[in-house]
């Protein structure tokens, strides 16, 4: 079957060009997908804006939007082994993840089915008798949903479920690393019905297909997530035509140990937020800041942990960290381990690429912690989206605080503390779109996610992701119209 979904009908791209998917756990081609040329981009957008304008979905009653996303829920437990199996193929990440992931977006369907029922119109209190307004939400028309290839299938279903449950009609356009179970999920969409036009799936590289679609006039949303200078981009392109942006971009979060903390807790914690997925989390625990009381056991054990994590393809029994993703982000984490030693962090884990000869063909990175590390220094600053992973010390609340915010990012952060008052008053001064407190990662459909500052623009779950598809309209209405003589004559 063809890999190109538009207008309702699967099909291969006009310039009949492939590109290749690679399994990163052994650099064997998992597949040949069809890459989009510019015109079937295009007629992707034309086949969801006549969706949007002339077809039904819009103004078909929410519930049964609702019922749309719940029947592709059903589909997606009926079908969770092959989604998993193939999301661990493609990305590398362990099967135990990608059963989770899979478990994950069920919930965000089924959050989004039950959420499209419940409208957010209301009434308007107006003093002035003979008046009625009133507050509507229509949805904001086609969507380009542009996702990453760290969580493919997760992604995509923070964005189209709330696209869909609104209304919308859209074009998705996953990374061209990872396509395999964006593909997956839109052959479900079609197989639960969804109307020709509604959803569109295009494939190809990011500048080409992906920037066609940011510059597309009949694109009213961009929803991006993925790195923040491509992130900028986008932004810059969408304002030609003032498209809406929400953008989910990278994060350096901070990871605040007091020394209260039980010791276990935190350093269990610590090393998941670090390292699950070989930290190529956009939320990963990357910037640890421990109290000096309790530094140097915490760095022996964090270190000593970190060296007995089994690397290993995904698929196997036992892996606990993948490979990364692609030759390109193995050769950044790389370059940013040099980095770090060229800066002076002292290296207390990891370092390298594993010796086992059975990983010699993956792109297998040693989870590495480097100790000692400041503020000023490029590894603690910079998002190196890997397993990788820097430890600073502080003395006081005040100084845990400054140095969490000391970053241009605000995604996510952490505070570990036996104190609940300290903890959540530090909670309270992170400067990042969700904080833990005592514990790392865990996030809830029906809690909106996104960042502070340059880790993006607009929110994803929750009522704010739903909000992100719709237009808010007034409508007032003179119950008692008549001649107003304004102007006298
Ligand atoms: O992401 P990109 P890449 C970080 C990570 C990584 C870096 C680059 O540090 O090393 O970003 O990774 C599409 N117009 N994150 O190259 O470029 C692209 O095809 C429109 C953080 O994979 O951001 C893909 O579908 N679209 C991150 C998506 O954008 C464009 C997750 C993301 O690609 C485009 C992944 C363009 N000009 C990487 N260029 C996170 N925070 O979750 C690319 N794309």
């Amino acid at each position: 079957m063809p890999d190109l979904f538009l207008a309702g009908a699967w099909r291969a791209g006009a310039d009949g060009e492939t590109d290749e998917v690679i399994n990163p756990a052994d650099q064997s081609v998992l597949a040949h997908v069809d890459r989009a040329a510019p015109a079937d981009v295009d007629a992707a957008v034309t086949a969801a804006r006549r969706a949007f304008d002339r077809g039904p979905w819009p103004r078909t009653p929410a519930v049964e939007r609702g019922a749309l996303l719940s029947r592709v829920a059903e589909l997606l437990v009926r079908d969770k082994e092959e989604f998993a199996r193939t999301e661990t193929l493609d990305t590398g990440k362990t099967l135990g993840e990608a059963r989770q992931d899979v478990d994950d977006v069920v919930a965000v369907l089924r959050y989004y089915a039950q959420a499209a029922g419940r409208s957010l119109d209301r009434e308007v209190e107006v003093p002035t008798p003979g008046v009625r307004s009133r507050i509507v939400h229509e949805p904001v028309g086609v969507c380009a949903l542009i996702t990453p290839w760290n969580y493919p299938l997760l992604q995509i279903s923070w964005k189209l479920a709330p696209a869909l449950a609104a209304g919308n009609t859209m074009v998705v356009k996953p990374s061209e690393v990872t396509p395999l179970t964006t593909g997956l999920l839109v052959a479900r969409l079609d197989e639960a019905g969804v109307d020709p036009g509604v959803v569109n799936l295009v494939l190809g590289p990011g500048a080409g297909v992906g920037g066609r679609l940011c510059e597309h006039p009949d694109v009213d949303l961009v929803s991006f997530t993925g790195g923040l200078v491509t992130g900028r981009g986008v932004m810059a392109a969408a304002s030609r035509s003032l498209k809406r942006v929400a953008l989910e971009l990278g994060g350096k979060n901070p990871n605040v140990i007091f020394a209260d903390a039980d010791f276990d807790t935190a350093v269990d914690y610590a090393l998941t937020g670090a390292f699950l997925h070989s930290g190529q989390v956009c939320s990963a625990g990357s910037r640890i800041l421990v109290e000096e009381s309790c530094y140097e056991p915490f760095v022996a054990e964090l270190a000593a942990r970190a060296d007995r994590i089994r690397l290993g393809d995904g698929m196997a029994a036992g892996t606990e960290c993948g490979p990364l993703v692609s030759r390109a982000q193995l050769d950044k984490v790389e370059r940013y381990v040099a980095l770090g030693r060229e800066e002076g962090a002292t290296l207390r884990a990891g370092g390298g690429r594993p010796d086992d000869p059975a990983l010699a063909k993956g792109f297998y990175h040693r989870p590495t912690l480097f100790a000692d590390c400041d503020r000023s220094m490029r590894i603690v600053q910079e998002e190196v989206f890997g397993p990788v992973a820097t430890v600073e010390t502080f003395r006081t609340e005040e100084q845990a605080v400054e140095l969490g915010n000391d970053t241009q990012y605000g995604l996510a952060g952490a505070v570990f503390s036996a104190d609940l008052d300290r903890a959540r008053r530090v909670a309270g001064r992170l400067r990042h779109g969700t904080v833990w407190i005592n514990d790392y990662h865990p996030y809830l459909p029906q809690a909106e996610w996104g960042g502070y500052k340059q880790s993006g623009i607009g929110r994803e779950l929750g009522a704010g992701g739903l909000l992100e598809y719709y237009e808010t309209k007034h409508v007032y209405e003179n119950l008692r119209p008549g001649p107003q003589r304004w102007f006298a004559g």
